[in-house]
């Protein structure tokens, strides 16, 4: 058989070890490893690193709003910033909208996601499990979005407990994942209202208003929640140890409960929302300091983090919708949260973990791309470098050093939190099912190119079978 293409002479990183050698593909897959065979097309990748497409698994890309706008990130823009950085697959989410059936928010998610230059999939946000809308979830599940989001905090999408315990039996019965964002709402609006009556309102006490514990009691709590009815839990966006403290016990007790976090919880710190452009970093759960990114790479190493995602989520500084749009002395409440990251990933957790030595360089294939993909039932087509996945592959010049800007980034967003930062190893290439999609910073991949990926059931997802009662167990 002749192969379509042949990479050679790389160094291979998998999610179980590196070796030297070369990669055969065929018809979009990986076919042959080690030494393959003759080609079409031949790439020579010696002093190169080869890992797999980065899998960002939470990434906030047109999303559908109430009022059905669009966000400054479409599919198109963040696809492009994606393959620049590495990322070959994204799961982004389509959110309950008030007087609409979860159908046809799908149906329009899903038109706009035509766009998109990579491979995505969606989490479906519930954000008022009414009877209706938990009766539409089965067959959407079965069409392969097998992941619910839920939010403990915001006006607009808080669950109290109750709504949670609905949601989580809902993703039981359809075999759905759950993820979920744990801050504590009634705490941190105490403190809002309390920090502004002192007139402490600038972004610095975005942060103030919601510290490490109001994360830590949410954690907790959506691990007891999870645990009552027997759901696997993914908690999203873990910003410090003492969070993922909460989650080591409940995975030292044998529950089936993840921890993700960010680059901007290594990365960012709660000092940079007091610089003049600070509204810039301001995202939820807050940035701490850098004595907690330290002990969060330990939770990293320790393996109770095991996947790195960018929480993507694209607000402008500037202009309508941007961070800047309720003017200049806008208090932290009135600032959208979130920071983009989809570009910055990938570079960032190569240079800060690999280069800079706190992880192994398959480590960092699994904290991008095989545990996010096999959490969310992406694999075994996406996540690793093995016979039978798709060929979604970044090529690294490893010894590279590169100081990010916003051009780097080629998203939609006017800015990036990352801005000056220098880092060592850089994608030189990125390769979807196959097709070469970025080569040296410019993507060729169109703007379409990307699929959907639907997501059949998987063993991660199933429930352990250990509730607290028969009752649990058979009626609920
Ligand atoms: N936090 C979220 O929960 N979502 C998007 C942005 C943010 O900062
Ligand atoms: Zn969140
Ligand atoms: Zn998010």
């Amino acid at each position: 058989m002749k192969l379509d293409l042949a990479i050679r002479n790389a160094q291979v990183a998998t999610s179980s070890g590196v070796f030297s050698g070369d990669i055969g593909i065929f018809s979009g897959q990986i076919v042959q490893l080690g030494i393959v065979g003759p080609a079409a097309t031949e790439v020579d990748a010696t002093g190169l690193i080869v890992t797999p497409g980065g899998v960002d698994t939470h990434c906030h890309l047109d999303e559908v709003m109430p009022g059905l706008t669009h966000e400054a990130e479409s599919f198109d823009t963040g696809g492009r910033s994606a393959l620049a950085g590495g990322t070959t697959s994204a799961i982004s989410f389509i959110r309950q909208i008030p007087d609409h059936d979860m159908a046809d928010v799908v149906a329009e998610s899903m038109r706009r996601a035509l766009r998109s230059r990579i491979d995505y999939s969606f989490h479906m946000t519930i954000t008022d499990p009414t009877p209706e809308i938990l009766a539409e979830l089965p067959p959407l599940v079965a069409k392969g979005m097998r992941s619910l989001k839920v939010f403990l905090t915001y006006d607009i999408s808080r669950l109290d407990d109750g709504a949670f315990l609905d949601v989580l039996v809902a993703a039981r019965k359809s075999g759905a994942m759950v993820a979920v964002h744990c801050e504590n709402y009634h705490a941190i609006g105490w403190l809002t209202e309390k920090l502004l009556a002192a007139g402490l309102t600038t972004p610095k006490y975005h942060s103030w208003s919601r510290p490490k514990v109001v994360e830590r009691e949410a954690t907790y709590r959506a691990i007891c929640l999870a645990e009552l009815v027997d759901t696997p839990i993914q908690i999203f966006h873990v910003s410090c140890a003492e969070v993922a403290e909460e989650i080591a016990r409940a995975q030292a007790r044998g529950l089936k409960v993840w921890g993700e976090t960010c680059p901007q919880y290594l990365l960012l710190t709660e000092d940079d929302m007091d610089r003049p452009d600070g509204a810039g970093f301001m995202c939820s759960p807050s940035p701490r300091t850098k004595a907690d990114h330290e002990e969060m790479w330990d939770m990293i190493r320790r393996g109770v983090i095991d996947v790195i995602s960018s929480d993507h989520s694209a607000s402008n500084l500037t202009g309508v919708h941007g961070k800047d749009a309720a003017g200049p002395d806008a208090s932290f409440r009135d600032i959208p949260n979130g920071v983009p990251g989809v570009g910055a990933r990938m570079p960032l957790v190569f240079s800060e973990g690999v280069i800079k030595g706190r992880i192994t360089l398959d480590h960092f294939v699994r904290l991008t791309a095989t545990n996010p993909a096999k959490l969310y039932g992406l694999a075994p087509k996406k996540g690793d470098i093995v016979i039978g996945a798709d060929a979604d592959l970044v090529l690294w010049d490893p010894t590279r050093e590169v100081v990010l800007d916003n051009t780097l980034m080629q998203h939609a967003v006017d800015y990036t939190p990352y801005d000056g930062i220098k880092v060592t190893g850089w994608p030189v290439a990125t390769y979807l099912r196959g097709v070469r999609a970025m080569q040296d910073n410019n993507v060729l991949m169109p703007e379409g190119g990307g699929q959907f990926v639907p997501r059949a059931p998987y063993s991660l997802a199933a429930p352990r079978g250990i509730v607290p009662n028969g009752f649990v167990a058979a009626d609920i």
